[in-house]
């Protein structure tokens, strides 16, 4: 089988990109990636490049997949062994519910703290909603660690695509330093210790970009766009 091509953006910020990456990466599965940097002087024909103007996009068997839970669950199909879901039918009816919350809600985490791997803020971002967005996160977390996690050290027991599409808010609970409780911050440091992870942060520290869009400053008004 060929190998697939991941297309993704800028690791520092780019959540989404996160995600099939890393799940594709914890399976065990050969890709190629190529990044986009996002915003950049050529965005406007990158961006024309790709289906629906987004990253990721997977390229395989002269098929390219845009949106995150598409590729991965296309992943999970052309790579059974992965196990990139739960096998069991209910667990992995959770799951499932999981990382289509994680695709579809968490607003205001994402809107108020974009992840930011370089970046060090703690205590920003909580602005009102954010607070109570981020007790939801925490109470789905606990009661999947509580019900279905006793097989390792991720939601479901094993790594599965729910984990990869809650990669982006561990790190964005690592850069904005959010208190969380026992349970859910030894997830977080489960997720944060995956060598995949950290492979995808060092590449992330490396990058010259800087998007000013995502950076909690610009966000909060306290400076303009350089
Ligand atoms: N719904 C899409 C969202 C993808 C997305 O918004 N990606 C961002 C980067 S993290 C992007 O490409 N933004 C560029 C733009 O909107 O012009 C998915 O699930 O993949």
């Amino acid at each position: 089988m060929a190998k697939p091509l991941l297309i993704i953006g800028n690791k520092n910020y780019s959540s989404w990109s996160l995600r099939p990456w890393l799940a594709l990466k914890v399976a065990g599965i050969e890709f190629d990636e190529q990044v986009v940097p996002l915003f950049g002087d050529d965005w406007a024909t990158r961006k024309a490049e790709l289906p629906s103007g987004t990253v990721p996009v997977l390229q395989h068997d002269c098929i390219a997949i845009w949106e995150t839970l598409a590729i991965l669950e296309y992943a999970a199909e052309t790579w059974p062994n992965a196990h990139l879901w739960p096998q069991d039918k209910t667990t992995r009816a959770v799951a499932r519910a999981a990382a289509n919350e994680m695709h579809a809600g968490f607003a205001k985490v994402r809107s108020h703290m974009p992840m930011n791997i370089r970046g060090s803020y703690p205590g920003r971002g909580l602005h009102p909603g954010v607070a109570e967005t981020i007790r939801r996160i925490e109470t789905l977390w606990g009661e999947c660690r509580a019900r279905f996690g006793q097989g390792g050290d991720f939601l479901f027991g094993e790594f599965c695509i729910a984990d990869a599409m809650f990669a982006p808010v561990v790190s964005r609970f690592s850069t904005y330093a959010v208190p969380l409780n026992a349970v859910c911050q030894a997830y977080r440091d489960a997720v944060q210790a995956l060598p995949a992870m950290q492979e995808w942060s060092v590449a992330a520290l490396a990058e010259p970009w800087i998007i000013d869009e995502d950076e909690i400053d610009f966000i909060e008004g306290r400076t303009e766009k350089a």
